[in-house]
């Protein structure tokens, strides 16, 4: 009965909001919102914000002098003028004129929903809760001039004028997250205020601090000094890609902790713009500097060393041992004082189990309490944790291996291996976040791997970050709810300063932001993209150095030709076909073309002015079969490459630009490429990937076959391989002297099972091949 009046309740207000909708969204609209709000209606007439102006908020509710002192205080930054705060102790009260009124609706339905009226004389901003009216003065910014948000006066020339208008706005779902890791790399807490702010701004509303890892623990635990004393520092730090094969370290030590006191102005903070921070304390794995700090609380005793390379370790918590929960317990209950949410991460991913089942404790442990194998232990321990937090009042939040084992009870998952951790959360009846590493992962590449810094890997462009949607489609309408949001992480291996945070976290948080705000039946990439331009101006006056890969040129083949396309629908492509960097008189792109030549073809978007983005270069590679149809036994998912003519469209991929690659797990490869016609060659050459850190394993062999009627095939060549090479990208040449032929067939058999003692031992390699080229 209740869910069939909200749901016409929704129905009715989707109706009523129809044309207000339409008037934000058309397509030139005055105000360009991140995120949308659900309902805007553009008026006629504006507010102009003076010297003169005050700010009124309810005298009886500090949350709302706080609202309104951070509206003054960033008028102030940006325009000079101090903004008087009136308190008002009814809202009958005579109004001042030129006045920004804020104040309690006990109307609006939305716990962190407002309505923002902007008129001629007033701006009237009304929400249930000081969180929702916080909501509608970032609203009310930035409908205001791009130059509101710079952090020194912009007086020259600027009018402070807003267009009079009416927005209705709540969020779509309630967990609005952005991560940080604060272990791999160390973060100053004015850099963590101002990137609370800034998620804060996007009207995000939980800032999960990642504050333990293997390479260093960043909280000051007084029970426990060593935690920091020993395990805020690591001897140096790996240079480089953790996939190289030979490993350089920079000779530096690297320390870095936040006391308790800073923790709580911190907290105080976050407070004061509607944040709720999730602190993550890593258990039972991921721990390598608490126990190079404790070492007696490892299965081995040690020694051990802070890590200085990234990547999981054996060594994690032993679960045997009783002085481990006796830690855990007074961390948590520090941790749980320190932060008033009601949520604390434990962590939970990546434990390997090798240690505990060869330790004597740990094995003695499973019997007494009768645990049918390790990952019943590592349930175990989660849900100690679980007991320990619960007796704080805190429900527990655990990275989707916590399922391993079974739940504990109440707890909360975060899903991270993809959605499947979450869908089944859900199906048990637990709450989920979801941050798969797919769509919500800002440590992956942005753009064109050639053109970017380097990341991790993978590849999550900002408009697959934008076309995410949280909800899986496998769940019933009870299960849904249970999906409080989503989350992007923020892991920082590879992002050494504050800067190249910032860098990789936007504009990849404004687009997740908007999935988790604005109703889906909203979402319309294009023009997200347009009003993305505007908030650059924004993101600029606010110094945020933010990534414009957004601008990146994607080239792909279809068919033999090249085709290019840009986010920006108005943005000029050129490009050179020699690899230099396109200018201004380059030719500018018409339409899908055939380069002259294999090398390197190289794009960038102008805009009248000159360059948008960087240029980026894709190599071409012209060759027999390139753009030629072909079949495949078994069928890539999650590494498809970019589609059916991945592996002839004349790009090979790159040692980390993932999305070139067909991946296929626990299966060969055997495509069989149609040449259309009968085709004479003297060789065929392909690539494949070597990172068994990353489970990836070179072919046992490959065999090139061929056939006039695809049916019966002869062998040409084959060649094995080692498994022992320099580079992770591989390149093999087969010749195969005056071939001839309409089919060709290439097998390349998977490794296999990974053997022991290496990372992944026991599952089924990965066999990751691109390009057959064809000469
Ligand atoms: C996996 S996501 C991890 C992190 C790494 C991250 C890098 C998760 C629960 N564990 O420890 O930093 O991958 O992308």
């Amino acid at each position: 009965m209740k869910i069939s009046a909200s749901l016409s309740l929704t129905r009715w207000l989707v109706l009523w909001f129809l044309p207000l909708v339409s008037a934000c969204s058309k397509k030139e609209p005055a105000l360009h919102f991140i995120p949308q709000p659900v309902s805007c209606l553009l008026q006629e007439g504006h507010f102009r914000l003076n010297a003169e102006t005050s700010v009124c908020y309810p005298a009886d509710r500090p949350e709302w002098l706080t609202v309104a002192q951070s509206l003054a205080e960033q008028v102030r930054a940006a325009t000079g003028f101090t903004l008087s705060l009136y308190p008002l102790h009814s809202v009958l009260e005579q109004p001042p004129s030129n006045a920004i009124w804020i104040v309690p609706d006990e109307r609006i339905a939305q716990m962190e929903g407002y309505v923002l009226e902007v008129k001629p004389g007033n701006v009237w901003i009304r929400a249930r809760t000081a969180a929702g009216a916080f909501y509608g003065v970032q609203t009310l910014l930035q409908a205001g001039p791009p130059a509101l948000f710079s952090l020194s006066p912009a007086y020259s020339g600027v009018q402070w004028t807003f267009p009079a208008c009416r927005i209705e706005d709540y969020p779509r779902f309630s967990y609005r997250g952005l991560h940080l890791d604060v272990s791999r790399h160390f973060f100053p807490v004015a850099f963590i205020k101002r990137y609370i702010d800034l998620l804060a701004h996007h009207k995000m509303n939980v800032f999960h601090w990642h504050l333990t890892d293997d390479q260093g623990w960043r909280i000051e635990i007084k029970k426990h000094p060593r935690l920091t004393l020993v395990g805020s520092c690591r001897r140096e730090t790996l240079s480089g890609h953790y996939d190289e094969v030979s490993r350089r370290y920079d000779g530096r030590p690297y320390c870095g902790y936040y006391t308790q006191a800073e923790i709580k102005e911190v907290v105080e903070y976050a407070k004061t713009r509607f944040v709720t921070i999730v602190p993550e304390i890593e258990l039972p794995g991921h721990a390598m500097a608490a126990l190079t700090a404790y070492p007696h609380l490892g299965c081995t005793g040690g020694p051990y060393e802070v890590r200085r390379e990234w990547g999981v370790s054996d060594d994690v918590f032993c679960a045997g041992n009783d002085s481990t929960f006796v830690l855990l317990k007074d961390v948590l209950e520090e941790v749980s004082v320190l932060f008033p949410g009601k949520y604390v991460h434990i962590g939970g991913d990546e434990c390997p189990k090798v240690r505990w089942k060869v330790c004597p404790k740990c094995q003695k442990r499973m019997k007494s309490e009768k645990l049918a194998d390790e990952h019943a232990l590592q349930s175990y321990v989660i849900r100690r944790a679980s007991h320990i937090l619960q007796q704080q009042g805190k429900t527990l939040i655990g990275w989707d291996e916590i399922l391993e084992g079974g739940l504990a009870p109440g707890a909360v998952v975060m899903s991270w291996r993809g959605t499947e951790g979450g869908i089944a959360a859900a199906q048990a009846g637990h709450a989920v976040i979801m941050t798969p590493g797919s769509h919500c992962y800002f440590d992956f590449y942005q753009g064109n791997p050639a053109s970017e810094p380097p990341a991790i890997g993978g590849r999550t462009p900002i408009e697959k970050v934008y076309a995410y949607e949280p909800v899986p489609d496998t769940l019933t309408a009870e299960q849904r709810p249970l999906v409080l949001g989503a989350q992007g992480n923020v892991w920082t291996e590879y992002m050494p300063t504050a800067t190249h945070v910032e860098y990789m976290a936007y504009p990849r948080a404004c687009a997740l932001a908007e999935v988790l705000w604005t109703p889906a039946a909203l979402k319309d990439s294009a023009s997200f993209f347009q009003r993305l331009k505007t908030h650059f101006a924004r993101l600029d006056r606010m110094g945020v150095s933010y990534s414009r890969s957004f601008y990146d040129i994607k080239t792909r083949s279809e068919k033999g030709k090249w085709v290019m396309q840009c986010n920006d629908p108005k943005a000029i492509i050129r490009y050179t076909e020699d690899g230099t960097e396109p200018h201004t008189g380059s030719r500018r792109y018409q339409g899908p073309f055939v380069p002259k030549k294999s090398g390197i073809v190289c794009a960038r978007a102008f805009d009248g002015k000159g360059p948008l983005g960087k240029s980026t270069p894709t190599p071409v590679q012209l060759h027999k079969a390139l753009g030629k149809p072909y079949t495949l036994r078994f069928q890539p998912e999650r590494y498809n490459g970019g589609g059916e003519y991945a592996l002839t469209d004349g790009q090979t991929g790159t040692a980390h630009n993932w999305d070139k690659w067909v991946g296929l797990v626990n299966h060969d490869f055997d495509p069989v490429i149609d040449l259309g016609h009968v085709v004479s060659f003297q060789r065929v050459i392909t690539h494949f990937i070597d990172s068994k850190a990353q489970w990836i394993y070179p072919p046992r062999s490959i065999q090139v076959l061929v056939s006039d009627d695809g049916q019966n095939f002869r062998p040409l060549a084959a060649v094995s391989l080692l498994p022992a090479y320099e580079q992770a990208l591989q390149t093999v040449v087969i010749e195969t002297p005056r071939a001839k032929g309409r089919y060709l067939k290439v097998m390349a058999q998977n490794f296999g099972v990974i053997p022991k003692d290496v990372p992944g031992a026991g599952n089924g390699a990965w066999l990751f091949l691109d390009e057959i080229v064809v000469e």
